[in-house]
């Protein structure tokens, strides 16, 4: 432990308290976030920020405080230290957010990692999300959660945990206000989570506690005050802000593994235009792959790939690569040469090349840790623009190899470049797979660089979010499944990475039809909205169910196409404010206690709110509304929020409800933006924000904003810009009125 205080030496933002035993560096940011670590742990080297640590703001000073304590006083959080080193972080009012108890050491007799572990203490009605990916979530119950990407080795469901993207970073929400903390760390490690209890009457209340345990490195973090928008803003401002899909990558995805052929790949696109069913993308799997090696085509089943590229993008429909780290061990194999020319792949403390087994083989693996393997690896991505791929996958990163190593990854003493401080697996394993998609991206802006490149990963870090999205992966076909799905969704948002989404239908079985159609209802207004399965589990095309589902996708699918225009906006105000286009419900009103714990409702942006059906056998289901008034959109019906509502859900429809004064951009019938307003409620105004596609480019479009108000029966939207209001671009459809 730290021991006793001893002195202070204040510096830019804060300064350093030491201690009998060790030293505490308190920074706060000019963005409000506060640094602090421990034992000289300083902001950087981090794989989590984007451009190195941000300047100390001038203002906040390190003062004395009682009982020979020091306190950082900052505008929107002050940091209270005690002599003892426990830290607590409150409000400018004064209120604890967060209490960290000083932090434990183990250091191993013969040198070595030392092991941490500190304890933090959180009000008692507060909600733990975030770390991650989690299928148990958005709300973290009390239980461990391990910092250890991993694949599952199969379909996963709500009870297993870790998966492939863990992320050392929690977004706590309480009456009181809400935080986040983000230990910044790259090593394995676990959170234990218990919520609190508040004393009913005379009882005491019993705070809610976390305990981070790690295995090694820096004892140090981040944590953010503030309102839920505000926290993620500040983290994106931290770590970079998320990239911007191509519009085509909001449209519907659809993949398999297993298509086999280019014949297969066509017979599946015709099916979908002969049906009058959108499609904007086609992924293709391991199975396009000659013997499983990652950059190659198998020429007997796609022997004319760029010309199915190019046929499809004249319709509209782009092709994605799967992508695997993993390179077989075989002289004569292109990539093998070249990497290992370049001394590309991860080696143990002997020296030796670490081999892993995997689809293709025994396999060596990139150090994508080292910038020269990176630049070696994204300039790979040539071939595949070469195949007319717009698009990439990235699987199986985690890393994941097959063979016993007693895990399925690379043994913990294979060593890592680290970007020339060098180390082993158990500081790179966590960073592998962000490291791998930061080449992947860097290569694909230098080969293309007028287009935004779009990639997608399984697994992830910190940071992660600045070269693309992610999906849930393996998710177990099953009513289950569909939950985790969301809940997955719904806390990488809240860890800043707001595109993602699950492979509809489940990864593994066959989904009945209504499963099926439940899922791809939901699909429809996630980020990534794409089918996918593995080879065992039957088809998902639309129809493959039977005329109803086929039906009731067709409207899915058109309802998306319909949103695409409001998609683009919401990707766009990610990339700006760090906000996830789907939201818990308690997004905006996170002192609302009933909303924390509200699971199966999401917003997405401001204007919506999507009350999927996750159980079979629904007919109608009860929606939580936060305040204010709620429309339904399919009959117009309004709802004063905060509520509880019953309403229809039959097979035919997910139950959207739109926020009274909301603008959002659709599409309308002629392929044009057009504006859909809701009507404000009387003597209210309302608005919103359209951000218009200004193509798959750099180049940036203009947020505008629009006002809605109401006058006596009428709606009167305005657009507002500097010179004064004037009437919008867009033809307006007004709804709700009644
Ligand atoms: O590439 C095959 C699959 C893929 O379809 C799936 O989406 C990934 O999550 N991939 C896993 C490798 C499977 C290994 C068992």
């Amino acid at each position: 432990m730290p021991g006793q205080v001893r002195e202070a030496e204040p510096g830019p933002g804060g300064g350093v308290i030491r201690f009998g035993r060790s030293e505490l560096r308190v920074t706060v940011a000019v963005n409000g976030a506060v640094f602090w670590g421990w034992d000289g742990a300083e902001p950087e080297p981090s794989y989590a920020l984007a451009v190195g640590c941000p300047e100390p703001d001038p203002r906040a000073v390190l003062e004395p405080d009682k009982d020979g304590g020091w306190r950082v006083v900052a505008e929107r959080v002050t940091v209270v230290v005690s002599r003892h080193g426990g830290l607590d972080v409150c409000t400018p009012g004064g209120v604890v957010l967060r209490r960290d108890l000083p932090p434990r050491w183990w250091e191993p007799v013969g040198g070595g990692a030392a092991r941490w572990m500190q304890r933090s203490e959180v009000a008692a009605d507060a909600r733990f999300f975030g770390l991650g990916g989690r299928a148990g979530g958005p709300r973290l119950r009390d239980g461990s959660y391990r910092l250890w990407n991993s694949d599952p080795g199969r379909a996963f469901g709500p009870g297993d945990d870790p998966l492939y993207l863990t992320m050392p970073m929690q977004l706590v929400v309480a009456d009181a206000g809400a935080h986040l903390v983000f230990h910044d760390n790259t090593w394995d490690g676990t959170v234990t989570l218990r919520e609190g209890e508040e004393g009913a009457g005379s009882g005491h209340d019993r705070p809610g506690r976390c305990e981070v345990r790690m295995e090694g490195g820096p004892v140090r973090g981040w944590v953010i005050v503030g309102t839920p928008a505000r926290v993620l803003h500040t983290w994106a401002s931290l770590t970079g802000a998320p990239a911007l899909p191509p519009a085509w990558a909001l449209g519907h995805h659809h993949a398999r593994w297993g298509f086999g052929s280019e014949h297969e790949v066509r017979r599946i696109v015709a099916g979908y235009q002969e049906r009058g069913l959108p499609l904007d993308s086609v992924h293709l799997d391991i199975d396009h792959y000659e013997d499983h090696q990652v950059f190659t085509v198998d020429q007997r089943r796609f022997p004319k790939l760029p010309g199915l590229a190019d046929e499809l993008r004249r319709d509209g429909i782009r092709l994605v690569s799967i992508i695997d780290p993993a390179v077989r061990a075989a002289p004569g194999n292109a990539v093998y040469d070249s990497g290992s020319v370049l001394d590309a792949f991860v080696r143990d403390a002997s020296g030796r090349t670490v081999r892993g087994e995997v689809w293709a083989g025994e396999s060596v693996f990139p150090d994508f840790t080292h910038a020269r393997v990176r630049k070696w690896w994204g300039d790979l991505y040539e071939e595949r623009l070469d195949q007319g791929f717009a698009g990439f996958w990235h699987d199986m990163n985690e890393p994941t190899s097959f063979s016993a190593f007693g895990e399925p990854t690379l043994p913990r003493s294979a060593r890592h470049a680290l970007e020339g401080r060098g180390g082993d697996h158990r500081e790179a394993h966590n960073v592998y797979a962000l490291c791998m998609a930061r080449a992947g991206y860097e290569g694909l802006r230098e080969l293309s660089p007028h287009e935004r490149p779009f990639l997608f990963s399984r697994s992830g870090w910190a940071g992660a979010h600045r070269y693309g999205g992610t999906w849930s992966g393996d998710v177990a076909t099953g009513w289950p499944g569909l939950r985790a799905s969301l809940s997955l969704v719904l806390g990488l948002g809240l860890c800043g990475v707001p595109y993602s989404g699950p492979d509809v239908g489940g990864h593994d079985g066959v989904p009945s039809p209504e499963l099926y159609l439940r899922w791809f209802q939901l699909g429809a207004y996630l980020p990534l909205f794409r089918t996918h399965a593995g080879p065992r589990a039957g088809r998902r095309e639309p129809w493959e169910f039977g005329p109803q589902v086929l039906e009731h996708a067709r409207e899915a699918l058109l309802e998306r196409r319909r949103l695409m225009p409001y998609f683009v906006t919401l990707a766009q105000l990610a990339r700006r404010t760090g906000a996830p286009y789907v939201r818990p419900l308690w997004w905006a009103a996170p002192e609302d206690r009933a909303l924390r714990d509200c699971e199966d409702a999401f917003l997405l942006g401001d204007c919506l709110l999507v009350a999927p059906v996750l159980d079979p056998g629904v007919e109608r289901r009860a929606v939580r509304l936060p305040r204010g008034r709620w429309y339904d959109t399919l009959t117009g019906t309004p709802y004063e929020g905060p509520a509880q509502v019953l309403v229809d859900a039959p097979l035919s429809r997910t139950p959207v409800f739109a926020h009274a004064g909301a603008v959002l951009p659709v599409r309308g019938e002629d392929g044009g933006t057009e504006l859909e307003v809701w009507a404000p409620a009387p003597g209210r105004t309302g608005g919103g924000l359209v951000v218009p596609d200004a193509g798959d480019g750099w180049e940036v479009a203009e947020i505008e904003r629009y006002v809605a108000r109401r006058l006596g029966r009428r709606v009167v939207v305005t657009r507002e810009r500097e010179d004064g209001p004037e009437e919008p671009s867009y033809p307006v459809r007004v709804r709700g009125l009644g």
